[in-house]
């Protein structure tokens, strides 16, 4: 016994320290991947701010992962040699039951490049673009839907199948009989009104309650404890509150935030310096990391736009990590693809000494 107890005492004194002390998760009994991701986090975010890209490895501008499964490459790696260090991923329509995501990405496939991104030292991050449950339509049908699935058993019922699926899917991630790390970000840009769980379309109180139910079912039902939650609003409107949907300390692992440069780099460095700085006094007051959960400038169009708009407002900021939106095709991608005009500005962007990519956070 006393062994025992001097063995629990060593290998908890020696996780947690002085600098590092054990932090408040939503999941009180966290999976050891859990709490080293986290710990990783918390150490990475001292160095610098981890470099992210939505669907990295499943696709880019010309080229497909599931025509060449044997190399993993990324846009990020064909412009500045190297991989970026968190891997975004969206499992809208797990909730269907269907092959493929909303944008086309198999989820075996998906399956294959979360476990090869995560055994590389790389972080996981997954949004989820689900479908209405009331109409069958897509994330941007705004039909009221929020408070059917809590008032409303037809709907409640449908919604834990939809939660079923997606514990189905984490507890896939398996890699030596651990369930792979994934810090989920459900319910993004909820301020905004373009999805059916925001602005307008469903009432804060309803957005909190779904998300403690989301947490609940994930953690209590399924088990799952290998999830670190994200809260992610969009930028924030001079009148708005970035607490108004928060659903409490305890429901909540990492604060963020979505800004994207809609070509005026004046008007989207002003918002990331004044909405970086709301969420980072926020998460300091709450202990809670905090991270730069989605941007871009779509088409990467403006000159120099990572050295020069991207990086001198985020080098300082504190935020974990940033996140650039997906490289879908010639006109609607977020990261430059070779012989894009904006490839050698990646490249210095890369160089400076403030951004981590893959090989930054496995050292
Ligand atoms: C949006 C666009 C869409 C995509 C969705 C989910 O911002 O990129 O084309 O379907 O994200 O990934």
């Amino acid at each position: 016994m006393i062994l025992f107890l001097l063995f629990l005492n060593f290998s908890c004194t020696s996780f947690y320290n002085e600098t590092y002390k054990k932090p408040d998760l939503v999941d009180e009994n966290p999976s050891m991947n859990l709490k080293k991701v986290h710990k990783k986090l918390f150490y990475s975010t001292k160095k610098g701010v981890a470099i992210g890209h939505q669907d990295a490895t499943s696709y880019g501008v010309g080229w497909k992962y599931d025509e060449n499964k044997k190399t993993i490459t990324s846009d990020a790696e064909q412009v500045s040699g190297s991989l970026p260090a968190v891997y975004g991923f969206d499992i809208g329509h797990i909730e269907l039951n269907n092959k493929y995501n909303l944008d086309s990405v198999s989820f075996d496939s998906m399956r294959n490049l979360i476990i090869k991104a995560h055994n590389q030292g790389g972080l996981i991050t997954i949004s989820w673009h689900l479908d209405n449950p009331v109409t069958a339509g897509n994330s941007w049908d705004k039909t009221p839907a929020v408070s059917k699935i809590l008032k409303d058993k037809k709907y409640k019922v449908k919604y834990e199948l939809w939660i079923e699926r997606v514990a189905d899917f984490f507890k896939s991630l398996k890699v030596n009989n651990e369930l792979v790390p994934i810090i989920f970000r459900p319910f993004h840009e909820m301020n905004g009104s373009w999805f059916w769980w925001g602005e307008g379309n469903c009432s804060a109180t309803d957005y909190k309650t779904l998300w403690q139910e989301t947490v609940k079912l994930l953690r209590d039902k399924h088990n799952l404890h290998n999830l670190l939650y994200v809260y992610s609003p969009n930028k924030l409107n001079p009148e708005d509150d970035y607490m108004k949907y928060y659903p409490g300390d305890e429901y909540v692992d990492i604060l963020g935030i979505d800004i994207y440069d809609f070509n005026d780099s004046e008007a989207f460095a002003k918002s990331v310096v004044n909405d970086l700085n709301i969420v980072k006094s926020i998460a300091n007051k709450k202990n809670k990391l905090f991270a730069f959960t989605e941007t871009g400038l779509e088409g990467v169009k403006t000159q120099n736009w990572f050295t020069k708009i991207v990086y001198p407002n985020i080098e300082n900021t504190g935020a974990s990590w940033i996140l650039f939106w997906r490289n879908a095709n010639k006109k609607h991608h977020y990261l430059p693809y070779k012989e894009h005009h904006n490839a050698s500005d990646f490249k210095a962007f890369k160089e400076k000494p403030k951004t981590l990519f893959l090989e930054d956070l496995s050292n």
